[in-house]
């Protein structure tokens, strides 16, 4: 027996849980724990929200509430989901309780005492506006590496790297979308490169880990660990503690500082611990999991937090007086997509849990999760999909296995039947395959290849189907009924094998499953390969109901009409600045005509340019156009466009201009010449 602590990445207190969480850090960990339990393991299994940070303060600012009472409404919010699709945490506590920041605080001046934190005065992002520095997700701007626009100051997230503000491209202010300065003010530093040999030591050790994983932690200690700072310039959040140090720090400079969200999250997992060995009366407890060099830990996160957990966090435990255990393996998954488009809770773009839940039953999503998880690349949730696998894998293949086996034993062997002991030829044989198939997903459930053991096990409900199918118990039963029973025995023993291990993704139903055919609720993973008992079939109910088109129509346009509304208001472009003010006089010299395009070609040579032959009046006229990016040149034949009559011909790429198609840009860079009938957004700027 091994002792496992299982954590889950801790969801921020700012917002709903939506299916990418699930997908994420939560499913697989929960299917994880369930799977060591049946196997006898020790095994706890820790959570709680992050409620500090950035995203929380700026949500209570922006709805006019403390950060208290954001975090307790999304708590609850947060709970209510995961007992909906029955995630069940041993302790689910929150990183604002007092515990918590007590030894937050403890982990910091551990590291300060053991020479691991330094101390620099720093250049930080300040709004003149606000009054205020502007840390991490407070401040926008477009990414120093691969220059999306849209990165946070603490992290990119298109290419996941992580951020100082002061590096952004352009930032801009969160709260009032001002252009901030910089101000100097003093943080402190977290030493990373002292780290850096015993990281690697570490790593070494673990073969086993994700691919993606161990890549990116590698190419993040090839390019060499800095020093990262672990304070930050807001009111909420864990506060730096007051020390006298021998590098003298001024009281003042403590004051008003706290610690990074990403320093005290993690300890999160301990402080939940400690709160749990609280809760069941043996509060020494925790420590037999965080001291113990043979105690599994853990980590399930989604892929933007593999730095955090992988470097920041072992080198926090590393730097401590007492010798914590550190992660034993960190199965991060890549992200769930949602019909097609990335998930964004901002444009609602989402599936909430608990929007699920008052349509769908909660296991349902258990299953089409696990059966379609992210685990070594990007996968898609789409609602049509969502109903072919489970009408298909649930209701046709395995539903319809323990309804026709149940069924058939009911109406003909009185709802009985006897213990076969010696099953000899192919029923024999078919035992022996299925048992070692269930070793084989055994092994994938250590692996954390849940997206496998959900198609073993469809397939193996298929095969018997086809064993049913191909041994005829109807027919059987006419001329040698002990034969017809004993095939039905064995489809009744996959049945129970199945609701062994499928229990850890779909607990509800594999428990139905059990008490259809009245087996013990209370069972283990060894019961796999018991053979001793007979079966007596009770209640049969359908195990999965099919989804019907109506269902998932109604989810697709729901869906859709939520975003749509969103991208109204997000289409609105920000305001461009005024150009200087001009006279009449000046205006009036401008010729702006109507004019009709008769041809348009590509220039060769050029990515940007269409040559376009107009007419005005009776007029014809060459005209270059720089819409070749955004336009068909055959779409622009036959429009009736607006142009710059009088502009001074210039010749482009060897070519004669004769004026200028006036067209506005829109939100995506798109051109969109004046007057045809296209719609230009509210805002634009014409050109
Ligand atoms: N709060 C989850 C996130 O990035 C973050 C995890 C903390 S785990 C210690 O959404
Ligand atoms: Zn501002």
């Amino acid at each position: 027996m091994s002792k496992y602590l299982v954590t889950s990445g801790l969801p921020y207190a700012n917002g709903k849980l939506h299916i990418g969480h699930l997908a994420g850090a939560y499913l697989p960990a929960d299917v994880y724990v369930r799977f060591l339990r049946l196997n006898n393991e020790d095994v706890i299994y820790m959570c709680g929200t992050d409620e500090h940070g950035a995203p929380i303060s700026i949500r209570a600012e922006a709805e006019g509430k403390t950060p208290q009472e954001i975090v307790d409404y999304y708590h609850k919010s947060i709970v209510k989901s995961f007992d909906g699709v029955n995630i069940k945490f041993d302790n689910f506590s929150g990183t604002a309780r007092p515990e918590h920041h007590k030894l937050s605080q403890q982990f910091f001046l551990n590291l300060l005492k053991n020479s691991y934190i330094n101390t620099h005065n720093t250049k930080q992002m300040y709004c003149e506006n606000d009054k205020r520095f502007l840390p991490d997700r407070y401040v926008e701007g477009e990414c120093p590496f691969c220059h999306t626009s849209g990165a946070r100051g603490d992290q990119c997230d298109a290419c996941g790297k992580l951020l100082d503000a002061n590096q952004l491209v352009n930032p801009v202010c969160k709260i009032c979308g001002n252009t901030p300065v910089i101000k100097e003010t003093k943080h402190w530093f977290l030493d990373l490169p002292a780290f850096a040999e015993q990281l690697k030591t570490w790593l070494n050790d673990k073969p086993n880990w994700k691919d993606n994983v161990k890549k990116f932690i590698l190419s993040w200690i090839e390019e060499g660990l800095i020093e990262r700072s672990i304070t930050r310039d807001i009111n909420w959040g864990v506060a730096l503690p007051e020390y006298q140090g021998s590098d003298a720090v001024d009281l003042e400079d403590i004051k008003g500082k706290v610690l990074y969200v990403w320093f005290d999250a993690p300890i999160g997992y301990i402080s939940s611990t400690v709160e749990w060995a609280k809760k069941i009366g043996q509060p020494d407890k925790w420590k037999d999991y965080w001291f113990d060099p043979d105690c599994r830990i853990v980590h399930f996160i989604g892929k933007d937090n593999i730095p955090f957990h992988a470097i920041i966090w072992p080198s926090l435990l590393m730097g401590q007086d007492e010798k914590y255990t550190l992660p034993w393996d960190i199965p991060a998954n890549e992200y769930l997509t949602l019909e097609g488009q990335k998930i964004s809770t901002s444009k609602d773009w989402a599936i909430w849990v608990e929007d699920f839940l008052k349509y769908f039953d909660g296991e349902l999503l258990r299953f089409v999760l696990c059966a379609n998880a992210p685990e070594s690349k990007d996968a898609d949730f789409s609602w049509k999909d969502f109903q072919a696998l489970v009408n298909n894998s649930l209701a046709n293949v395995l539903g319809n296995l323990a309804n026709r086996v149940y069924a058939f034993t009911k109406k003909n062997f009185n709802s009985k039947l006897e213990l076969h002991k010696s099953i000899s030829g192919k029923n024999k044989k078919f035992l022996d395959e299925i048992n070692a198939i269930c070793k084989d997903i055994h092994q994938s459930y250590s692996e954390f290849k849940i997206r496998k053991v959900v198609k073993t096990i469809i397939d193996l409900a298929r095969e018997g189907n086809r064993f049913f199918d191909e041994a005829k118990p109807w027919q059987l039963i006419k001329e040698d009924k002990p034969a017809s029973e004993e095939v039905l025995f064995v489809c009744a023993e996959l049945l129970k094998k199945i609701s062994i291990c499928f229990y850890p993704i779909l607990p509800e139903s594999m428990l139905k499953l059990r008490k259809m055919s009245n087996l013990d609720l209370n069972f283990k993973w060894d019961d796999i390969c018991v053979c001793n008992k007979s079966f007596e079939i009770g209640e049969i109910e359908p195990l999965f109901k099919k989804i019907e088109d109506n269902q998932i129509q109604e989810q697709i346009d729901l869906l859709y009409s939520k975003t749509k509304l969103k991208d109204e208001t997000d289409n609105i472009i920000k305001d461009a600045p005024v150009k200087d003010v001009i006279e009449f006089d000046d205006f009036v010299k401008i010729d702006l005509r109507v004019v009709k395009i008769l041809t348009a070609e590509k220039i060769k040579k050029s990515k940007k340019l269409l040559k376009l032959q107009v007419q005005s009046g009776s007029e014809k006229r060459q005209v270059l156009a720089g819409i070749a990016e955004s336009w068909e040149a055959e779409d622009l034949i036959g429009k009736s466009v607006v142009m710059l009559f009088n502009l001074k011909p210039r010749k482009m790429m060897g070519e004669l201009s004769e004026g200028m198609i006036l067209a506005a840009e829109d939100k995506d860079g798109r051109a969109i010449p004046l007057t045809t009938l296209q719609q230009v957004n509210s805002g634009a700027v014409i050109s």
